[in-house]
């Protein structure tokens, strides 16, 4: 009897830890995510009294001594995060995403776990923990991005990019020890909803600790969202990846209906503040957010706040207009599904529920010609917001009778009331 019970006992036990090392964030959290579609990204460091690239420019345009001391002169007093969480959501986006610690290993909470913090700054104040504030009292998701390589960090065997004879033997135990230690930090004290990682490219960061990272994560949140830059591949997620979604960066993802996936791209052209950086026109920032909404992934749209802490006078007016257009069409964004035509250069489009979103881009001319879609009829067929539109079934082919000027100069949305639900109508391929 005794022997049973014991034997019982380690079973439960043993598939404890199965179950434990098999954590996977849930799928309704993920669907909850992928509802918000927009989000802000924020690249914010000492380096910004620089104007140049927040890690990448250490060592480079940056003297490494230099670039190590500059925390000795952070002192954004123009930070004002209820000011940066506001010019988020004002600009539509539902999710923010702040660099708590990038490669150059400076963190921007008050960490007990490395002394190379905004709280051995003159500014002092913890960054991420008034981000966190703020957001969590205007309605906005809180996220963290932080670095698996840290070239400041002693442990870490790569401490400058450029220079391999720089490269020391490190110890990645104690790193990842650390690492854990903030990871849980900041977990518990901040609770983001998603953390955004980067950096694994580099040799001494392995898929294997990409996977214990991942569910010491789990065990602290399971809830807690990880992009896939962990593992050591980026562009799929299967068992050679490790985390829950995709992140293809700088360009905007293909249409995949299978996995979650999120595009992050710069306003600008620099992730970090650079005085007179180039920045992307209203059509390119709304066609930009329309085309990934309409691939079925999220945009992790970057700003790059200034030395001071003020975001550029520019760039938030730019997000300002971002958001007048989703405050027309954000119907056609939220929480939709892409497709079911894939995006090309003269539309796109989206779907939720009977509806299908057409995205006009250009206006070629007098009649949009798109596929008919397969055992559907159209009910209704109007610009959003106004007049109706005439639709003609032509053989294989819908033409859609356009005006001569379009309602929205950036980007005009005809919706299409159907039949029957949209999201079991297969996607429709771009024409080659
Ligand atoms: O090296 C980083 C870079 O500085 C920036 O943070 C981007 C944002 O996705 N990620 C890495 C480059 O792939």
């Amino acid at each position: 009897m005794m022997k049973k019970r014991v034997g019982l006992i380690i079973v439960l036990a043993l598939s404890t830890c199965i179950a434990i090392a098999q954590q996977k964030t849930p799928k309704a959290v993920m669907d909850q995510f992928m509802d918000k579609r927009f989000g802000m990204f924020i690249h914010f460091g000492p380096v910004t009294q620089r104007g140049t690239e927040i890690g990448w420019s250490r060592n480079k345009e940056v003297a490494q001594a230099d670039y190590d001391s500059l925390y000795h002169e952070f002192n954004p007093t123009l930070f004002n995060a209820d000011t940066w969480v506001k010019t988020a959501k004002d600009a539509g986006m539902k999710y923010l995403v702040i660099t708590a610690k990038h490669h150059d290993g400076f963190c921007l909470w008050p960490t007990v776990f490395s002394d190379y913090n905004v709280s051995r700054s003159p500014f002092k104040r913890d960054i991420v923990g008034e981000l966190a504030q703020a957001c969590k009292t205007q309605g906005i998701t809180f996220c963290i991005y932080f670095t698996v390589l840290d070239w400041h960090d002693a442990d870490y065997p790569i401490h400058n990019p450029y220079d391999s004879t720089q490269n020391v033997k490190g110890d990645m135990t104690a790193f990842k020890t650390r690492m854990k230690n903030e990871l849980k930090e900041v977990i518990t004290k901040y609770k983001p909803f998603m953390l955004w990682f980067d950096g694994y490219w580099e040799k001494p960061w392995t898929k294997e600790d990409g996977k214990e990272i991942y569910q010491f994560i789990k065990s602290v949140d399971v809830n807690v969202i990880v992009n896939n830059r962990l593992g050591k591949v980026s562009d799929k997620l299967n068992d050679e990846s490790v985390g829950d979604y995709l992140t293809p960066e700088q360009t905007i993802g293909k249409l995949n209906m299978a996995e979650p996936w999120e595009s992050c791209i710069t306003i600008c052209n620099q992730w970090a503040w650079k005085p007179n950086d180039q920045m992307k026109s209203l059509k390119q920032c709304i066609q930009t957010l329309v085309t990934t909404a309409s691939g079925n992934g999220n945009l992790l749209f970057n700003v790059g706040p200034a030395m001071d802490g003020h975001i550029e006078a520019r760039q938030v007016k730019r997000l300002q207009d971002m958001g007048a257009w989703l405050k027309l069409y954000g119907e056609s964004i939220y929480s939709t599904h892409g497709g079911p035509y894939a995006p090309n250069e003269q539309y796109s489009a989206t779907r939720k529920g009977n509806k299908v979103y057409l995205h006009i881009f250009q206006r070629k001319d007098g009649t949009l010609i798109i596929p008919v879609l397969p055992n559907v009829k159209i009910n209704k067929a109007y610009f959003m917001n106004g007049a109706a539109v005439t639709v003609k079934t032509e053989k294989s082919n819908y033409n859609i009778a356009l005006p001569a000027v379009l309602p929205d100069e950036n980007c005009s949305v005809i919706v299409l009331e159907l039949n029957k639900n949209t999201i079991d109508i297969p996607v429709i391929p771009a024409k080659a």
